[in-house]
């Protein structure tokens, strides 16, 4: 069985999505980043960097129990556990990689910054201008790829479960997917999945 600990965020959802899509079972631990539930000490020694998701996985490697954190390293983790949302070809399967790395190290950061500045009280038109235009060029980055194949990497994958709950956040960065055809025909195409909608129910309120 496999432990989630988890919240309402991007980053969480990516998690419970995955586990949905390839039907491993799981229990929810919420915790509460409003109430610093992230910072005591019980949690930190699943996840020393206070962040969520992290999971522990009771029938991990050799059988014994895995803890991880960094949603990227879990989704990588579970695609190689099951074999599934990730292609067995290896040329293939770094093409998702490369997708998945790309979320990690920029759709992530960069719209999760941009969310924070136009959240921001007090006004930083700096910050705003230079997350919302990195955010801008993501987009496009992503469209021009969602006009040649389907998904990200060709079939749906770990790359796609990791970037569409951040796209599913495009309100906070004042991004219209109406200008972005190739994505948005992408962002429906997964909302419509069964196992997409129960993840992103993940944790229940
Ligand atoms: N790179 C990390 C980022 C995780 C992250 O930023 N989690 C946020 C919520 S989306 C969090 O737990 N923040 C609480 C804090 O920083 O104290 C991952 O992808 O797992």
């Amino acid at each position: 069985m496999i432990q989630l600990y988890t919240w309402a965020t991007p980053n969480g959802k990516k998690v419970s999505i995955m586990l949905e899509e390839i039907e491993l079972p799981y229990e929810v631990h919420a915790i509460n980043l409003g109430k610093g539930e992230q910072l005591k000490p019980d949690y930190l020694t699943i996840n020393p960097n206070n962040k969520i998701p992290a999971i522990v996985d009771s029938d991990g490697p050799g059988g014994k129990p895995l803890t991880l954190f960094e949603s990227g390293a879990i989704l990588m983790y579970l695609a190689e556990k099951t074999g599934k949302l990730w292609p067995h070809d290896l040329r293939k399967r770094y093409e998702v990689i490369q997708w998945l790395m790309f979320q990690m190290g920029g759709v992530g950061p960069m719209f999760g910054q941009a969310n924070y500045f136009f959240k921001l009280a007090e006004k930083v038109p700096y910050a705003i201008e230079r997350f919302y235009k990195e955010a801008l060029r993501l987009y496009r980055v992503l469209d021009k790829e969602l006009a040649r194949q389907e998904f990200l990497a060709g079939n749906y994958s770990i790359a796609d479960i990791a970037t569409y709950p951040w796209v599913g956040r495009r309100e906070g960065h004042h991004v219209k997917l109406e200008e972005f055809p190739n994505v948005k025909r992408w962002f429906d195409a997964i909302s419509a999945r069964p196992a997409v909608k129960r993840g992103m129910e993940v944790p229940k309120k």
